[in-house]
């Protein structure tokens, strides 16, 4: 039995866990529009029936300014969960170690491995793309610039889709890594489709750098949709997208390795 899922048996069908196992208890939060009081209560309270919540109950309630009402509700939900329908983005290559992905740039491409980065649009979130590029690092693992065989450009914050496509061009980057934490009005995805577009106009067919897109809101199996090779999520540790570059750029069957 797998360690990662608290069940009694192989069983795929799973209810969610509250007070007492499948009871179903489940808990939300959101938001309406409705000055804090009885109406915005029973309005939210009417919302979580709706949502299959019963019995719901109201566990908090406050004003976020005059007119409107945030609230939590608790409550049981009679939906079943059925893990066989669940499609993971399981990693198909090793994770490898600081070391080994020098050695393997080292002997197999020959050269330094140009990453550039930045965060675009109107984003200024800085604190992911650093924790994966800066040498501090994240979660106890050194960023991409402790890599001795890696040269890592950092653009930094607010990064426009056409100073991006220049650097990458200037610095014959191998990859280009962008983050996007901001999701009001699906900013991340028009900026990253934006982004994605603007680099295949600008390079030839199989000279467009490796695009690589990460943000704690993307969906990991969206890379197609958005234009770009891989996205990467929430948690996401540096050697997590060492091991990746080294995957899809050294490793590469038919890669060039000059
Ligand atoms: C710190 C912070 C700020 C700081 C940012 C400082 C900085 N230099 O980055 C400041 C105060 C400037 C700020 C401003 C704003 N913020 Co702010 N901020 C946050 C906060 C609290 C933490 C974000 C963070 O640093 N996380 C830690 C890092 C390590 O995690 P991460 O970004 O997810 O990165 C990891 C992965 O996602 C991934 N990853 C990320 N990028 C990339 C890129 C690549 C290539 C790869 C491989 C991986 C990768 O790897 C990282 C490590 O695992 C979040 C709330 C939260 N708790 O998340 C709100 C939050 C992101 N902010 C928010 C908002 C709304 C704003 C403002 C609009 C507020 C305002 N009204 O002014 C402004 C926008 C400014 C702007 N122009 O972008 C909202 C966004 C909501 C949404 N749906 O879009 C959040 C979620 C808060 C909230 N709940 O409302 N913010």
């Amino acid at each position: 039995m797998s360690d990662s899922l608290p069940r009694d048996d192989q069983a795929t069908i799973v209810r969610p866990y509250g007070d007492t196992t499948g009871d179903g208890m489940i808990q939300l939060s959101f938001t309406l529009p409705v000055p804090h009081g009885k109406l915005a209560d029973g309005g939210a309270l009417q919302l979580a029936r709706k949502m299959g919540l019963d019995p719901a109950l109201l566990v908090h309630s406050a004003p976020v300014g005059e007119t409107h009402t945030f609230f939590v509700v608790y409550g049981s939900v009679t939906h079943l969960v059925d893990l066989s329908q669940v499609a993971v983005d399981e990693r198909d290559h090793p994770l490898l170690t600081p070391k080994e992905v020098d050695a393997a740039i080292r002997e197999r491409l020959r050269r330094k491995l140009v990453v550039v980065g930045a965060c675009i649009g109107t984003d200024a979130h800085t604190v992911g793309i650093d924790a994966i590029l800066n040498i501090k690092g994240f979660a106890g693992e050194k960023g991409l610039e402790y890599q001795r065989e890696m040269r890592v450009v950092n653009l930094g914050a607010q990064v426009l889709v056409p100073e991006l496509v220049a650097a990458a061009r200037a610095e014959r980057a191998d990859a280009v890594l962008v983050s996007q934490v901001v999701t009001q009005r699906d900013a991340h995805i028009h900026n990253t489709t934006a982004m994605s577009a603007a680099f295949r106009e600008a390079f030839p067919e199989g000279e467009v750098p490796l695009l690589i897109v990460g943000g704690p809101r993307f969906e990991e199996d969206s890379a197609q949709r958005l234009g770009v090779d891989k996205v990467f999520g929430r948690g996401t540790t540096p050697g997590e997208v060492a091991s990746y570059l080294v995957h899809a750029l050294v490793d590469r069957p038919g890669g060039d390795p000059a």
